[in-house]
């Protein structure tokens, strides 16, 4: 398995894994700016899409949930012609998403990809490996809004992907389609981001760096493995 990311969950057939829907955006929008919001997203994002230089818009170390949407606004606004693609998560999206007020008004053709994987999944990574599993404040399911019915509020168009034999199908739709668009991705919810730094250890130490490089094979390889062996 060397030189194999980990794309798919093997463990349930036709589930969606966050890193082939981001991965899969390659395609369906080249050339376009990317903003993400932080998490496991925002990881995923910057590992596994091929982005132009000057544009990638994400607010990395020390970052701040709700950057995304109005970076993208930004973005948008400013290269009119171009795509903008906006990947954020379930719970990063709720920081800002009054701005799709302003996305309507302007009729600002943004692409909004929310990994929904109902967890605020950065946190819950984190709790599961280092905290005992003591998950606390972190599972997003009760409380979230149905994000194509908020789409919709706003008057903006919107699908949901919630398996993987229809991304090709509902990216084009999303990208086919003149103005605003939301995608409410129901991705796996268990899947973990790798390589990570455990708290007190160094960048040398990193849990998973062997395992995870910019290969784009598809490669079958369970990210529990990692986390409960602490492969590195
Ligand atoms: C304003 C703000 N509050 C808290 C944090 C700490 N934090 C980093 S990631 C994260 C959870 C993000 O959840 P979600 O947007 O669903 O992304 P996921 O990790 O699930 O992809 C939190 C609370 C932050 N970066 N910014
Ligand atoms: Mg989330």
């Amino acid at each position: 398995m060397e030189n194999a990311v980990s794309i798919i969950n093997s463990k349930e057939k036709n589930s969606l894994s966050p890193q082939e829907i981001i991965f899969s955006l390659n395609t369906s929008s080249s050339g376009a700016y990317f903003t993400t919001d932080v998490g496991q997203h925002q990881m995923w994002a910057a590992q596994f899409l091929n982005v132009l230089p000057r544009h990638w818009l994400s607010s990395a170390g020390l970052g701040t949930m709700g950057y995304g949407l109005p970076a993208a606004i930004g973005a948008q606004v400013a290269h009119p012609d171009s795509t903008v693609v906006c990947i954020s998560g379930d719970a990063s999206f709720q920081m800002n998403l009054q701005e799709l007020a302003t996305i309507s008004q302007y009729k600002l053709p943004i692409k909004i990809i929310i990994i929904n994987n109902k967890w605020q999944g950065m946190v819950r990574q984190w709790q599961q490996a280092f905290y005992g599993q003591r998950y606390s404040h972190s599972n997003m399911e009760c409380g979230s809004p149905n994000f194509q019915v908020l789409a919709s509020a706003f008057g903006i168009d919107s699908r949901m992907l919630d398996n993987r034999d229809s991304i090709d199908d509902v990216l084009k739709i999303c990208f086919d389609t003149q103005g605003p668009f939301l995608i409410d991705c129901q991705v796996t919810e268990d899947e973990n981001c790798y390589p990570m730094v455990a708290p007190g250890k160094s960048n040398s130490q990193m849990i998973g760096v062997h395992k995870q490089t910019r290969s784009l094979n598809m490669n079958l390889v369970s990210s529990e493995d990692k986390l409960t062996n602490n492969i590195g």
